[in-house]
């Protein structure tokens, strides 16, 4: 195995969890360069569940697992995910876990801001994850972020706590919010300082070291194309970019180490929160892929909005993340459905497109465009070979990788690792 980028082609909750899970154990490093504790990861291992937001899915295993600087750090929720896992059997050292040492952090702050902003928003709110994701990135790009490496220097950072508080200051002030009471977020930083640092290190030194002993790596994308910060729907989107050239930015190797780009493509589409969705469906037959799915958020527990296949969005994500290959998730979802639909283009004011417009109303407004396929009554769940499949199943995974013109490299047909339909 090569290197591996893992990203989402929708917009998130494709699948990712299981299938960096199954590379991890292949590979020497996990690594994660984007988001936040915002992602949710369920990995099922010999019928355990393990739910991950931050932490990189190789923790479980025990593979050496690395958070970049792309990754905006809540030490509070890091420590809490550190010791529920730990609860659960796994070992989390300095030796399987490394922190980049130039990593923001999500402080307090942030986390209030995004739910203050959100509330105010009423029906036009995002649809956050509520964890300070939106309010942490700013900072950075801002110049105004506590780092990690800043907690081994908390005696000397108050020329950084001027320019964070008075930014602050003035935005709460906005929500009728006292100032930030900066003692109460000094102690705060100095009672979690320690639990960060032992794992903090510059984790570019550490992957050059692991790439030039010929480690095998495995970059992977937390949320998905479609909620890219410049690619997905502005302004319904998370804050950073999730295309897979982020993988190079947000960890400090260079895009040659990135290697092959492994898009996640559910066989069907969902989508959490706020946001044009062109092939959503409301109605029973939507309901029954929720449910069959178990499409509710992994972070928040939020039911999933849920719809057919859109093959526009997933054929605009595969070329905008350079995707080498995808791994199609979830096809047993679909199992017993009379017809199965595939959304081939958009029909907007007279015109037809073959892509996803940039701006937001015309994303509301296009109209899909659909190709109706036989379903299959047969059961795709545990299927490990592609001889296992229906005809149609067969068909329908044809036809995708037509429409997105892209390979179908992996099939997933159960959350359990082994479930699993290697293609090439
Ligand atoms: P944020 O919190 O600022 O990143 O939210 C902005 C938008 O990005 C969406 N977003 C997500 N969409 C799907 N899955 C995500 N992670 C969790 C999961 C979500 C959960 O994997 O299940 O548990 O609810 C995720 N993270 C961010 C979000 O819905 C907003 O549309
Ligand atoms: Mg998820």
């Amino acid at each position: 195995m090569a290197n591996v980028t893992v990203i989402g082609a929708q917009w998130g909750d494709e699948g990712k969890g299981k299938i960096v899970d199954w590379l991890a154990s292949r590979a020497d490093a996990v690594v994660r360069f984007q988001g936040g504790h915002n992602a949710g990861h369920t990995l099922v291992i010999d019928g355990n569940v393990f739910k991950l937001s931050l932490l990189p899915s190789g923790i479980v295993s025990g593979t050496l697992s690395i958070i970049g600087n792309g990754v905006v750090l809540d030490p509070w929720a890091l420590k809490a995910e550190v010791e529920k896992l730990e609860g659960q059997g796994v070992t989390i050292t300095a030796d399987n876990l490394a922190i980049a040492d130039n990593c923001p952090l999500i402080l307090p702050i942030h986390r209030d801001l995004d739910g203050l902003r959100e509330a105010a928003a009423g029906s036009g709110k995002i649809g956050t994850t509520g964890r300070g994701i939106g309010p942490a990135y700013e900072d950075k790009v801002g110049r105004r972020a506590i780092r990690v490496c800043d907690l081994a220097h908390l005696d000397h950072l108050e020329p950084q706590l001027d320019r964070l508080c008075a930014h602050h200051d003035a935005l709460r002030a906005g929500f009728d919010q006292p100032p930030v009471d900066r003692e109460a977020l000094l102690e705060e930083l100095r009672g979690i300082a320690d639990f960060v640092l032992q794992y903090a290190q510059p984790v570019w030194k550490r992957l050059k070291k692991v790439r030039k002993a010929g480690a095998k790596i495995l970059f992977e994308g937390a949320q998905g194309v479609l909620l890219d910060i410049d690619h997905g729907t502005y302004p319904f989107v998370t804050s950073s970019n999730t295309v897979s050239g982020t993988a190079a930015a947000g960890s400090g190797l260079g895009p040659n180490s990135t290697g092959y780009v492994l898009g996640i493509v559910k066989a069907y589409t969902t989508r959490v929160g706020s946001g044009p969705f062109p092939t959503e469906l409301e109605d029973d037959i939507g309901k029954g892929i929720g449910e069959r799915g178990h499409e509710f958020g992994t972070v928040t527990g939020r039911q999933r909005r849920v719809g057919w296949f859109d093959a526009v969005i997933v054929r605009q994500s595969c070329s905008i993340s350079g995707v080498t290959g995808i791994a199609l998730t979830k096809i047993d979802v679909l199992d017993g459905l009379d017809e199965v639909k595939i959304c081939t283009g958009y029909r907007l004011r007279g015109n037809v497109y073959d892509y996803f417009p940039s701006h937001a109303a015309d994303q509301a407004d296009v109209e899909p465009i659909y190709e109706t396929m036989d379903g299959w009554k047969e059961s795709t769940a545990g299927a490990r070979s592609f001889a296992d499949l229906p005809a149609n199943a067969v068909k329908y995974i044809q036809r995708v990788q037509e429409l997105i013109e892209t390979p179908v490299a992996l099939v997933s047909t159960s959350p359990e690792r082994d479930d699993t339909i290697l293609m090439r």
